[in-house]
């Protein structure tokens, strides 16, 4: 069954500006910004919490049921750290947003992340980790990767992502 409206991916390492992104686009667009991270929570998706990353332990499986419905009726904006457990036939549209280490360094720091997280997330920005699955998990056409360092290159780059929400909607009318 075909959507009539899209679901987007906005992913990236913790403090690249995925929130700040999904809500800006979600009143701009109307789409919904799906926070998996609020769903993990509301629905108890996970097997427990990680007393040394403060994070909880996601079970992707029960994820994915939570989501699935609302997912499949189109129009979300995904918000999430991970995109390789979403089906391929569910994304229209893949972001990952990147950020310089420094930049990432005071952000992080500014949430008060532990030491371990505040490192394994720098190195997995560097290391380009997000990237990487993205690329691994859909077909390149979908996958965009937009910089996400200040202000100015939020506003650019929501601007983009609704450009192509509305060519999307024409292509699909
Ligand atoms: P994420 O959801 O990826 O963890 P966020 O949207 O919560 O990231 O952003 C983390 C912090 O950084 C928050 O204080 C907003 C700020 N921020 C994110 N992207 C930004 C950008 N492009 N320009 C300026 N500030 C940004």
């Amino acid at each position: 069954m075909s959507r009539t409206l899209p679901n987007i991916i906005i992913t990236g390492t913790p403090g690249v500006g995925k929130t700040s992104h999904c809500e800006l686009l979600a009143e701009r667009t109307g789409l919904k910004h799906l926070s998996v991270n609020d769903v993990v929570k509301s629905k108890e998706c996970h097997e427990g919490w990680d007393e040394e990353y403060q994070s909880w332990i996601v079970d992707e499986d029960k994820l994915l049921d939570a989501i699935e419905d609302e997912v499949k009726q189109g129009g979300c904006i995904i918000d999430w750290h991970a995109c390789d457990l979403f089906p391929k036939s569910w994304i229209d549209l893949v972001v990952v947003l990147r950020v310089e280490s420094s930049v990432l360094y005071d952000r992080l720091t500014e949430r008060k992340y532990p030491e371990l997280k505040l490192q394994e997330n720098l190195d997995s920005e560097i290391m380009e980790v997000l990237l990487q699955e993205a690329r691994d998990s859909y077909d390149e056409e979908i996958v965009v990767e937009l910089q996400s360092n200040n202000a100015e290159q939020m506003d650019e780059n929501v601007d983009r992502i609704e450009a192509w929400f509305k060519q999307w909607k024409e292509n699909n009318s």
